[in-house]
């Protein structure tokens, strides 16, 4: 047989790794970078997928599948294992049964997170082995490496991936899928019901687990020597960095690591004697450095290399160029090429603009959560004056409610969520809301868009009011007003005017109150009513229209008109008619 290879993203190449491993079992929760892991593997019929509600409840269902002898993956991004850091912590204490596998993709240099965190860290922090592939043929081979070293030392694995592999490609050899068969759930209270005193050895197992590993690492083939006659210099480096590096072309000794923790210490203590010194070459975090240092072996990093944003190769010549390791640049000196700078902006037709439109013109506080609405917080709308995680508005909102009554200050709070943010982790918080709840001023508003938007339209639990192939469609209103929360007020925000005239009145209203808008996201749900068009002879050239900020609005010259008139590009209109709401000489008309 023929080898076939692919062209595939790092993303890809992990989903097609699961299947050839055995994989059973895969759930995440969509974020950039990791969300195409999940849609990778769930592509495969032996494989069942699903993004769960959240980050903590996907590694739930990891668990379970796991518990029950099958192979399983769950992929987050980095900040998701905040979310599920609560049970990965302890089911790392467990024994598993079917090999586990946790892929974490961190974002250095932020291009669409909200921090940038190394996620490493918490991979030490649950005394786990940490996988980094440099490529997508790594990235695939080593999820059978991680799953098989999860079921030989009885342990969750970790790959840690970053955005420019998840989302880069490269050639990778496939394979055939293997089947691997446990045993079913054994439920062994001592090794699976963490309580003590079943907790107190289970403390232990992980120390000891760490150190066999470590003894393991020396022999590991996907940590690799490549030794140099020049014995001044060892680059101890991983993962995309190694490609980085190999483009300087130098003369100098590497050792590639393919498992990041625990180190292989014996052999890099030897290989200490041998080179002068040791430079490690990491992004983010002193990790490697830290560990190398730990156990006393002598090496420099992130005195040469920024320990935030990605590490291009530009940047690691620099680093070495200080280092003395090189001494000048191979690069010719380009200058910059000027660009226009563009921020991200609501698409046309966007459901979440006119209520930022309104919201804008209150000038009151606003406290923003995470999703498309968090472009809320950019120029030119510029509303949500804060935002911080997924879910955080509501709670937020409430003690700064608190503090405020305690200042005597009575100003109305503004909490804004979407739809899959509120199911993910604003539902509790929703819920607080009722606990020794007195009179604060506070309005949440729901922006019910039918689906988790901004990671690319995945569904969520109410996605089945609007796809009857979705199955789950959760009543938000009739689930808060269960839960004893006020009456939520649905409002269609492209009716302008009563949008405005509800919200308004529910911030003016002094207690609590919900409102919930109701129309879909315009760009997955494909809305295309006919578009509308300005009247020249009717314009006043106010510029209203354009503060609603929709991309197809520009004001421009007509022939034989002094003054600059609005129009609207026919062809990026969708038809919403929210501009038309808020023109006040009527000089906007929806087309035939
Ligand atoms: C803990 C965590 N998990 C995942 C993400 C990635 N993420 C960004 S926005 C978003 C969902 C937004 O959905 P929704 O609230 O419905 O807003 P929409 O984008 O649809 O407007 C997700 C999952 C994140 N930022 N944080
Ligand atoms: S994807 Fe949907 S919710 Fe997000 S900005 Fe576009 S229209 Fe709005
Ligand atoms: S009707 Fe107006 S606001 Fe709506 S998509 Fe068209 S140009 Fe944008
Ligand atoms: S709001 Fe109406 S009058 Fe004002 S610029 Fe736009 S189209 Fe012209």
């Amino acid at each position: 047989m023929t080898e076939q290879r692919k062209l595939m993203t790092g993303n890809e190449a992990i989903g097609r790794g699961f299947y050839e491993a055995g994989g059973q079992l895969a759930a995440s929760y969509p974020g950039s970078p990791t969300v195409g892991i999940l849609t990778a593997a769930k592509s495969y019929d032996e494989i069942y997928g699903e993004f769960s509600i959240n980050e903590k409840v996907a590694l739930e269902v990891g668990i379970g599948a796991s518990f029950a002898g099958g192979r399983t993956m769950v992929s987050m991004k980095h900040v998701g294992l905040n979310v599920a850091a609560d049970p990965f912590m302890t089911f790392t204490q467990t024994k598993i049964n079917g090999g586990f596998l946790l892929v974490t993709g961190d974002d250095p240099g932020m291009a669409s997170s909200q921090n940038e965190q190394d996620n490493r860290i918490l991979g030490k922090f649950a005394h786990c082995p940490i996988f980094d592939p440099s490529n997508s043929q790594e990235a695939k081979d080593y999820v059978k490496v991680a799953l098989d070293i999860s079921e030989t030392y009885d342990c969750p694995s970790m790959m840690r991936i970053t955005s420019r592999l998840c989302h880069s490609r490269s050639i990778v050899s496939l394979s055939e899928r293997v089947s691997v068969d446990r045993s079913d759930f054994s439920g062994d209270i001592q090794d699976y019901g963490m309580i003590p005193p079943n907790t107190f050895a289970k403390q232990y197992h992980m120390k000891d687990r760490i150190e066999v590993l470590m003894e393991k690492a020396n022999t590991l083939v996907i940590n690799e020597y490549i030794p140099s006659e020049n014995k001044e210099t060892l680059i101890v480096t991983s993962g995309l960095m190694y490609n980085n590096l190999q483009e300087l072309d130098l003369d100098v000794a590497i050792y590639k690591l393919g498992m990041i923790y625990p180190l292989p210490i014996q052999t890099l203590t030897e290989l200490s004697k041998v080179y002068d010194r040791i430079i490690v070459l990491e992004e983010m975090m002193p990790f490697i450095e830290d560990e190398l240092k730990i156990h006393g072996i002598s090496c420099e990093g992130k005195a040469y290399f920024p320990f935030t944003g990605e590490l291009h190769t530009e940047t690691i010549e620099q680093g070495l160029i200080v280092a003395k390791v090189i001494e000048q640049s191979a690069f010719e000196k380009e200058e910059p090429v000027e660009t226009v700078a563009r921020l991200p902006m609501f698409c046309s037709g966007c459901p979440h603009r006119p209520v930022f439109d309104i919201l804008k013109k209150t000038k009151k506080k606003v406290i923003g959560d995470i999703g498309c609405y968090s472009l809320s917080v950019l120029y030119p709308v510029e509303v949500s004056n804060s935002i911080i995680s997924m879910g955080a508005s509501i709670g937020i909102a409430k003690g700064m409610a608190k503090v405020n009554k305690l200042k005597g200050n009575t100003e109305p709070i503004i909490a804004v969520i979407g739809d899959g943010t509120f199911f993910h982790s604003g539902i509790t918080g929703m819920i607080n809301m009722l606990h020794q709840y007195e009179d604060e001023n506070i309005t949440i508003l729901i922006l019910d868009n039918g689906l988790t938007a901004m990671t690319g339209g995945q569904e969520n639990a109410n996605t089945g009011k609007y796809l009857p192939a979705a199955d789950m469609k959760v009543d938000i209103p009739q689930l808060l007003e269960t839960a004893g929360l006020p009456k939520v007020q649905v409002v269609d925000q492209f009716e302008y005017k009563e949008a405005k005239k509800v919200i308004n009145d529910a911030i003016k209203h002094e207690g609590l109150s919900l409102v919930m808008t109701t129309r879909p996201c315009a760009l997955n749900f494909k809305i295309k009513e006919p578009h509308f068009y300005v009247d020249p002879e009717v314009c006043i050239g106010c510029r209203t229209c354009l503060k609603t900020n929709c991309p197809p609005i520009l004001m421009k010259s007509y022939d034989g008109m002094d003054k600059l008139k609005s129009s609207i590009d026919p062809a990026m209109c969708v038809g919403c008619s929210v501009c038309s709401q808020v023109c006040p000489v009527g000089a906007i008309k929806r087309s035939e």
